[in-house]
């Protein structure tokens, strides 16, 4: 029988929460190895030979391992997938590669930025400008996205793709930071699309408070 998944990180971590929700998306069995953050153990060459980076996830399927949480999704939606989440025909593909690619270069850095703020800094330090400054920032890129839904549900078209896996995950902590957020109606309604989905629920709705600086 074929050894099956495992992937090693922490469930509060972003880049693993994409693999957790694409790999129940997919319906597969897998095992998940706390790491990182608290758990530690990223400095054991043991992990390092799983992930040279020494960050989470790593990844690994029978005699494949392998690190970079898109490229892992990519991986699981070309092989598990079918036509599930990894759309066949090159031009819809095209789209789903250019919202997967915009969210490592633009996005996530965007609206992460915010999170690693409240991470290191405690309240009764908050620079209002600053964080302001960061804010606009992860505001305009999810302004992209607005109007990107404007005529679809999901970021490349009729159904959900791992574009929308990779970008979507930042949803939870989003709405759940004392942020001011403007109205996105189409965003909302994405959301809400993918809190239907009890594979987003389970990967990506995880409680971050406890990773708060206080
Ligand atoms: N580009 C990498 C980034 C990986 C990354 O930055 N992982 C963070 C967590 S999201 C990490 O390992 N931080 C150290 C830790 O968890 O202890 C990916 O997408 O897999």
């Amino acid at each position: 029988m074929a050894e099956k998944i495992k992937l090693w990180g922490r469930a509060n971590s972003a880049n693993v929460q994409k693999v957790v929700w694409a790999l129940e998306e997919l319906g597969l069995a897998y095992e998940r190895v706390d790491v990182g953050g608290k758990f530690g153990g990223l400095d054991n060459p043991e992990y390092e030979a799983l992930n040279p980076n020494r960050l989470v996830p790593a990844f690994q399927d029978g005699d494949l391992t392998m690190w970079e949480s898109h490229a892992i999704v990519r991986y699981l939606a070309a092989t598990y997938g079918e036509d599930k989440i990894w759309p066949a025909d090159p031009r819809q593909r095209a789209l789903v590669d250019q919202w997967t690619d915009w969210t490592s270069s633009t996005f996530q850095p965007a609206w992460l930025a915010i999170f690693v703020y409240f991470v290191r800094t405690p309240s009764t330090v908050h620079d209002a400008a600053a964080l302001k400054a960061i804010v606009d920032k992860a505001n305009a890129a999810f302004e992209i996205i607005d109007r990107n839904l404007a005529d679809k549900p999901f970021l490349a078209g009729d159904t959900l793709s791992y574009a929308d896996i990779v970008a979507g995950t930042s949803l939870y902590r989003w709405t759940n930071l004392n942020i001011e957020r403007p109205a996105f109606p189409n965003v909302e309604a994405w959301h809400q699309r993918l809190l239907a989905r009890p594979a987003f629920v389970k990967g990506v709705c995880v409680p971050f408070a406890d990773m708060l600086a206080k």
